[in-house]
Order: C-alpha cells, then structure tokens, then sequence
C-alpha cells in the first residue's frame, strides 16, 4: 500500500501579520497532486491541521477544501489533532468529516474504540491499520493523583504511559496488514525545526524512541517541523515536518511530504517529496549602498534585515522597507561596541534562550524554574 504522511500544516499562520493563505493554497494544491500522481491509498495527516485554536474563515475553506478534493480522488484521510489543534473542535467536525472519507481520531482511544482506523487499498487486497496517538498533554496524561507527586515521576511517567498505550495497540494488530502509528509527540533525540513551541518539546513531553513498536511497518509523526527519520527507533519513523518555512527558526529548510510503499511483514520505503509553494525567510547583511542590489536577488523572500549603519538616524528602517517591501524586521547594526559582540550573537537564539541570556546579564544569575515557566506560558499566549 502506498501511503502520504504529512502534517504540521498550520493553516492560518501568519507572519508579522501578514497572511500566508496564497502559500498554503499553493502548498496544498501540491499535496493533492502528489497523493493522486503517486496513487496513494491513504494519506496521514498528523496533527497542527490549523495553526490556531481560533480558526480563521480562510482557513476552514483551505481545510476543508483540500479534504474534500482528496475525497473526490477517491483517498481517504486519517487525521490526528496537534497541540495546536483544538481537539474539542475536531471532535465536533469528526462526524460530518467521516462521510467525505476524512476519519479524525480526536482523542486518545483504545484499540477498540476507535484507536485503531482500519482502511483498505484501493485495489481491495491489502488493509492498514492505523494506530493513532493525538497529541496529549502530559498534565492530563499523568492523571490527578499524580498532580501532587514529583516532576520527575510526572514525565517518567508520560514517556512509560505512552509505551504502554502503543504496546495496547501492537497487541492488537493484524500481522496479514500494514501496521502503521501515527502521532503528533516529540521522540527524544530528534532535531527541532526551530518554530515549535519550546514547552512543547522539554523532557516532561519526550517519548523515548524505545517506546515506539518494534513491529510497526511504519511510524509517521508531526510535531517536529524539519522532516528527518528518527535515530535509535527499530521501525522506520520519521517526522514529515511542515508545508512551509513557517519562522525565521525555519529559514533554509526544504519542505516536503513523504510518501511511503508498504507491506505486510516488509520494511517500508520512504521517499521525500518537495513541496515548492512557500516563500524563503531569508536573514540578510546589508548597508544603504546595498539596498536595490539586494532587492534584485532576493525574490519574494520574507526578509530579516540587519542593516549596518555609522549611526542610527530616524527614517532608515522606512527606507530599507521602501527598497525592500518583504523585509519584516529590520535591525540595525552600529559599529562594535562595548557588548556589541554579545548582543549580535544573540541573534542566533531562539526566544527562549533570548530571554535566559537576557535575564543572566541583568540578575547575574540563572532564571528559577518558575520565571521560565511563566515565560513560556506568556509565549505561548503570544504566539497562539
Ligand atoms: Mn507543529
């Protein structure tokens, strides 16, 4: 059987405040034509559908759109909520999304329960079962009695519990079918892509890759936005990542879905295919002599500007979006000074480690435990 594993889309994001819709357009147009040159029999959805709880009117048009084209191709889809998802939301669409072949597993569920989607190949020989693992916060996972235990025995107890919910569907596989797992959970050791929410990707929320099945023909993740196989896993398991540089954390990244050929008792194959449609987010060095030279290379290119400068003066930033209309951040740079070093490396950081720079230079001393955790609640807010 030949299957798409694909997620993270994020339909909605925006960047600065600009929409992205014409890109996921063009992305999603790509996808369903690949699921229909390739003639694939299922495709894997695996979660961050939507880039936000709250969803835009274009959004659900792109959505389901998209689903129903797929439908129309006669390929069915298997869906799972991320942790950007509202999963209340889904669940409320899963019925009505279920009779044009989109079959969403809102909720962590047992095998017989809806955990496990059986689907057939369009030739009618083979069928896949499909072991689905929404994204689950460990909070809600661990239970109430252990609220009141220590952290350590909290994730401890995530990554076990998440092993014993996949061991439950192992046992309940069919060894004559495809046997896949599709989950939007972070496996330890895999390499972010830069724009994930960082919460979301601390120990308390890892899986360990020995927790996943050893006899799964394939395992397809999201959550993870740069697509890689995952290290130290027995099955082939990788993440797909997602349909377009979505931050700056992202730029330089080739995107991608994955398209995968299985059969029973065999070893799957894996193939990457590019998806096009999304502009590059480019960093670029530049002075004001540089500014219509740059404009004639860089495309549509989302852009953040580092402009060196002698001194700031009012108007440059203006100047540097008149001559440059994509450019999203502009930051100058003013001849090294005291600090300035440090200050430039901090570039490089993702906003977190911003922050913890930040906080070491102004107290002397490491951010406590709940400072952080405060910082990533009001990041997240921010960021949706
Ligand atoms: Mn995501």
């Amino acid at each position: 059987m030949r299957f798409l594993h694909t997620g993270d889309w994020h339909v909605g994001r925006t960047i600065r405040g600009r929409s992205r819709n014409d890109e996921f357009v063009g992305a999603l147009d790509e996808v369903v034509a690949i699921a229909v040159d390739q003639e694939v029999d299922v495709v894997l959805l695996t979660g961050d559908i939507y880039d936000k709880h709250v969803v835009s009117h274009d959004a659900d048009v792109l959505v389901f759109g998209t689903l129903i084209r797929l439908f129309e191709a006669g390929i069915p889809v298997v869906a799972i909520p991320g942790n950007h998802d509202s999963e209340a939301r889904l669940a409320a669409f899963a019925p009505l999304l279920a009779r044009v072949g989109t079959h969403i597993v809102p909720r962590v569920a047992p095998p017989d329960a809806g955990g496990i989607v059986t689907v057939a190949a369009r030739d009618g020989k083979q069928r896949a079962s499909i072991a689905c693992l929404p994204f689950i916060s460990p909070r809600r996972f661990s239970g109430a009695a252990e609220l009141f235990e220590s952290t350590s025995k909290g994730y401890v107890d995530f990554d076990a519990g998440v092993g014993r919910v996949l061991r439950a569907y192992e046992d309940a596989w069919d060894d004559t079918h495809v046997n896949i797992v599709m989950g939007h959970i972070f496996v330890s050791g895999s390499q972010p892509g830069g724009s994930e929410r960082e919460i979301t990707l601390g120990a308390d929320y890892a899986v360990s890759p020995q927790q996943l099945p050893t006899t799964a023909n394939y395992i397809a993740l999201g959550h993870i936005h740069k697509p890689q196989k995952v290290m130290g896993a027995a099955a082939d398991t990788r993440y797909c990542g997602s349909l377009l540089q979505l931050d700056f954390g992202e730029r330089g990244q080739d995107k991608s879905v994955t398209v995968v050929e299985a059969s029973p008792g065999k070893p799957a194959k894996a193939t990457d295919i590019p998806i096009a449609s999304g502009r590059s987010l480019l960093d670029v060095d530049v002075t004001i002599a540089d500014l219509e030279r740059i404009a004639a290379d860089v495309g549509d290119a989302y852009l953040r500007v580092n402009l060196a400068v002698e001194q700031a003066t009012p108007g440059l930033a203006d100047q540097v979006r008149r001559a440059l209309p994509n450019a999203l951040d502009v930051r100058l740079v003013l001849p090294e000074q005291e600090g300035e070093v440090e200050r430039r490396s901090l570039r490089g950081l993702d906003p977190r480690q911003q922050f913890i720079s930040y906080y070491q230079h102004a107290h002397q001393s490491q951010p406590p435990e709940e400072i952080l955790v405060a910082f990533d609640r009001v990041y997240e807010d921010v960021n949706g």
